[in-house]
């Protein structure tokens, strides 16, 4: 099978993206390449941090390779944690951020939020983009043991559930991830 480079240390994300991609790549993550550096993202938009981590592992490693940058945006907190997902707390915890999110949203009646993934894949040194968002609303307590990060309080539209009461298989056939994942997998099916 066709190996394909997740430039990642997140095993959630790895395992979502292993599911989606599981009968055409084999893919490897940043552990499986021996790559422990923790990949600066210091860009101002998910597309620049999703190129950082694309184009370290392509300049050290000379593999073609794809990242993802993710986040929440909740629209009364004027995009927040955007970019800042991943550590608005302060630190890299999954519950400190959800509670910071709960407690910023306390009296809230405006609760529309969106997930939104930037995809960058790098193929023989040119630089390729794919997007994918999910809208929903923020619930006002954390529902749901399974995925990650603030799937506990993320309702996606038209659902009554949480990503976090969703089976993965059901979250990979919505999941901002999964959309910009299918447009990244219909590209490289286009490819010689
Ligand atoms: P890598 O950079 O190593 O890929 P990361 O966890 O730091 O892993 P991001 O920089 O993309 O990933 O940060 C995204 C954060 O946004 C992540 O830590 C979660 O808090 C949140 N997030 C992204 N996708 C999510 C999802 O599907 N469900 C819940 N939270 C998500």
């Amino acid at each position: 099978m066709k190996e394909l480079v997740f430039a990642t240390n997140n095993q959630h994300k790895t395992q979502e993206v292993r599911n989606l991609l599981m009968n055409e790549y084999s893919v490897l993550n940043l552990n499986d390449i021996g790559c422990d550096t923790d990949i600066p993202e210091t860009g101002d938009t998910f597309a620049e941090n999703a190129t950082l981590k694309s184009r370290y592992v392509a300049d050290h490693y000379q593999m073609d390779c794809f990242a993802d940058d993710s986040g929440l945006e909740i629209e009364a907190l004027n995009q927040e944690p955007g970019i800042f997902s991943a550590r608005y707390s302060g630190i890299k915890d999954d519950r400190a951020n959800l509670n910071l999110v709960l407690q910023k949203m306390e009296g809230q009646s405006n609760r529309k939020a969106r997930f939104r993934t930037v995809i960058s894949l790098i193929r023989n040194g040119e630089v390729f983009l794919f997007e994918g968002i999910i809208n929903g609303t923020i619930r006002t307590s954390p529902s749901g043991e399974k995925g990650f990060g603030y799937d506990p309080v993320f309702e996606p539209a038209g659902y009554n559930i949480t990503f976090a009461e969703m089976s993965m298989e059901q979250k990979n056939q919505i999941s901002h991830r999964a959309l910009a994942m299918n447009k990244l997998i219909t590209f490289l099916k286009e490819q010689p």
